[in-house]
């Protein structure tokens, strides 16, 4: 026995206790510990029965997922599981907290199962890019049927004690004390003779012939580019082709050792562990001292303030909309209500949940009302002379010690600070559009934040359902500054003869949901015509050239909202069509500028609106604007849903090789002059040293 595992006897039953916080994983020493304690539970004469729990705040979370990848050490999971339910001793399994993979396939190794009410257990290696390798993919099928473990396995969402029980996983669900209740449970066993049961002595059969591939293509499109759905049906397949259990498992043992070389679940990994990471601060200690946020106020009722607000009301925290005018708020509460009622009609939340939301909304036309909030965030015009009113007023009303934050997407936060005299306080949260959809949140630390100030924001990050990313001050910041150089390569291919669609197809096939043409109609083509004719106004000499996408907004093809931008859309429907009008704008411009077209092949459509992505992403790391590579990761896997088999675009760029990517930009620089293409000189040094972003 070792210090993660303890063997107790509690009267007539026998206790093994795993104590490995933060979540009992499931590592070598705790595998170790569990046999030894079986063990001694085996020659413990006086122990009927046996109980295998987990100590502190949870049963084991699964495998230790910071063990994949490292050469394996004996024992492994699966042979410690079937030793367990080889044992003639009656195995109890009590569980609270989260039995998530390998600790729910231990409770799938022991003859009986009592949860606390509010329990959770399932199977979430999907999302790791993996499947259940420790029994799971068989075991589930005997005890639920095969369908219904083939969904559940898919799904890999965690589910509640009480559906666990109807589906008949869980024996018993108790309430209170569950090691008093699982000892009682024990006894009643032991007392009535009750038999071992052997999950793998059930018989299962596939409901019907096409189950499996019925599901293949009903999860295609979601599960697009991901192996690791289509490897967890193929092994709950193995469990009905034969009554051979142990062949069952060899060919989970077989499928899950490809699903752990792949490509896939290395990036899948990295990216459970830099979503965790992303959350902690470097310099910022996790004890600093939090604010705390009971009331929220917020600057604007227009699409993003209001979506921004319901952020809030869904977390249950109460927001106050300013606007200057009454009939504005009166269209913003009426939206964000319309919002809400959509949801509920799609069934995921109810009318009184609605309603719950709605009570927690206030509205007010005056300034002086928000002198009590403890956060206050706005969502104007993007404007800097009307942020700079608009912060000086929150400094006028706002009691001390409350946050003043900016949606702003482009505008310097340090400047809008300095329209207070307390820049501590200021801070960007930069939403992403949907506002109450996107979970991205890039939070902008200007130079003077207080430490406080951002560890307040991040945790509140989390609390309203976001995912948190602390960037630092630049036009566009990491997400948009990095769209913006792919956008204009996007253009530039078209120039030179690629199609729209084309480039489009490409970025599509790579994994990201949609091209850069068809995002930029779904964003709506006017955005950045205005903002291009803002500048050829106020700044001639350094505006951008007028180009094909501006004679498009021009003539109203604002994109899917207008029925028409760089592609044709049908009415209701969001399928992106080539159009007539767009070929001969392009057709126009080409002709202007004396361009003579060629052939683009859709390696160089890849290389070059990927390869300017990563070359921005080091210079924003070069800057400091990001603080690490996998905050850029996340940002453009949360806000652009970049592919999360490919782990994000650094790590992407890294699986490529540095060395690879830094000889074609430097090749691009060379052919294109574009600034853009100029090199980062960390991208070049960590080329030149063979090392990735990863050693950083
Ligand atoms: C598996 O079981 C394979 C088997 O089928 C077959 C094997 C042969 N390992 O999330 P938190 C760390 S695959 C190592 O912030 P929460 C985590 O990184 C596994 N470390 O807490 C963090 O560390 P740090 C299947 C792990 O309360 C700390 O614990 N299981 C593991 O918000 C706290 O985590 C899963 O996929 C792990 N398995 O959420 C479950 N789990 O403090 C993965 C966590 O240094 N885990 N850590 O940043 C979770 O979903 C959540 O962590 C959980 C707690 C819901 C448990």
């Amino acid at each position: 026995m070792n210090d993660v595992v303890s063997y107790k006897r509690d009267g007539e039953i026998g206790v093994i206790t795993i104590n490995n916080p933060p979540v009992n994983a499931l590592g070598h020493a705790v595998r170790q510990g569990i046999l030894d304690a079986l063990a001694q539970g085996t020659a413990d004469d006086d122990a009927k029965a046996l109980i295998i729990t987990g100590g502190g705040r949870t049963f084991p979370a699964g495998a230790d997922i910071r063990e994949f990848g490292k050469p394996p050490q004996e024992p492994s999971l699966p042979d410690v599981i079937n030793q367990l339910e080889a044992s003639k001793k009656l195995l109890i399994a009590a569980v609270h907290g989260t039995a998530l993979g390998g600790g729910m396939e231990i409770t799938l190794g022991c003859d009986y199962r009592v949860a606390l009410d509010s329990a959770k257990m399932g199977l979430p290696e999907v999302h790791l890019g993996l499947l259940p390798g420790a029994g799971g993919t068989q075991r589930l099928p005997r005890l639920i049927g095969a369908k219904a473990a083939m969904e559940a396995i898919v799904a890999g969402k965690p589910m509640k004690a009480a559906q666990l029980q109807k589906m008949g996983v869980v024996d018993k669900v108790v309430s209170g004390d569950l090691m008093a209740q699982a000892l009682d449970y024990a006894r009643q066993l032991v007392a009535k003779d009750a038999p071992l049961r052997p999950v793998r002595d059930l018989e299962v059969k596939a409901e019907s012939a096409d189950i499996f591939s019925d599901f293949e293509k009903s999860i295609a499109r979601k599960s697009r580019g991901f192996l690791a759905p289509f490897h967890c049906i193929k092994a709950v397949q193995a469990a009905t082709e034969s009554s051979d259990f142990e062949a069952g498992l060899k060919r989970e043992r077989e499928l899950f050792a490809e699903l752990l070389k792949s490509p896939e679940s290395a990036a899948q990994r990295h990216v459970f562990f830099a979503e965790r990471e992303v959350a902690k601060i470097p310099g910022i200690d996790k004890k600093t001292a939090k604010r705390d946020i009971e009331q929220v106020g917020i600057i604007g009722a227009g699409t993003m303030g209001g979506g921004i607000a319901m952020n809030f009301l869904s977390a249950g925290i109460p927001v106050r909309v300013l606007e200057m005018k009454q009939e504005a708020l009166d269209k913003g509460v009426a939206l964000i209500r319309k919002n809400y009622e959509a949801t509920a009609k799609k069934g995921r939340m109810t009318s009184d949940q609605v309603e719950k939301c709605m009570a927690l909304l206030d509205t007010t036309l005056a300034y002086d009302d928000l002198s009590e909030v403890d956060l206050v965030i706005e969502a104007v015009f993007e404007n800097m002379k009307v942020k700079k009113e608009v912060f000086g007023e929150l400094d006028r009303v706002c009691k001390k010690g409350a946050i003043l934050a900016t949606n702003t997407s482009t505008l310097d936060v340090n400047e809008i600070a300095q329209s207070t005299k307390r820049p501590e306080d200021v801070i960007g949260m930069h939403f992403f559009s949907p506002a109450n959809v996107m979970k991205l949140l890039e939070n902008v630390r200007g130079d003077k934040t207080s430490d406080e100030v951002i560890a307040t924001v991040m945790a509140l990050s989390k609390r309203i359902g976001k995912v948190g990313v602390l960037v630092g001050v630049c036009n566009g910041f990491v997400g948009n500054r990095i769209l913006h150089k792919r956008q204009h390569q996007a253009t530039q291919l078209v120039n030179e003869g690629a199609t729209p669609a084309q480039v489009d197809k490409v970025l599509f096939d790579f994994g990201l949901p949609m091209g850069p043409f068809a995002m930029a109609d779904l964003a709506g083509l006017d955005v950045g015509w205005r903002i291009r004719e803002g500048l050829r106004e106020d700044d001639p000499a350094n505006a951008p050239e007028y180009n094909w996408l501006d004679a498009l907004a021009e003539q109203k093809r604002w994109g899917q909202k207008t029925g028409g931008g760089v592609f044709d859309y049908a009415e209701g429907d969001r399928t992106p069509r080539p159009s007539d009008v767009t070929a001969a704008e392009i057709e126009k411009y080409r002709k202007e500028k004396g361009i003579e077209t060629r052939d683009v092949s859709d390696d160089e459509i890849l290389e070059r609106c990927l390869y300017v992505m990563v070359n921005e992403g080091a210079k924003i790391l070069e800057e400091g604007i990001a603080m690490r590579p996998l905050d850029v990761d996340i940002v453009w896997i949360y806000g652009y849903g970049f592919p999360v088999y490919r782990g994000g675009l650094m790590f992407w760029a890294d699986q490529v090789g540095l060395d690879k990517i830094y000889a074609k930009i430097k090749q691009f620089h060379e052919e294109a002059g574009e600034d853009e293409w100029k090199p980062s000189a960390l991208l070049e040094k960590l080329a030149g040293q063979g090392k990735g972003f990863g050693d950083l």
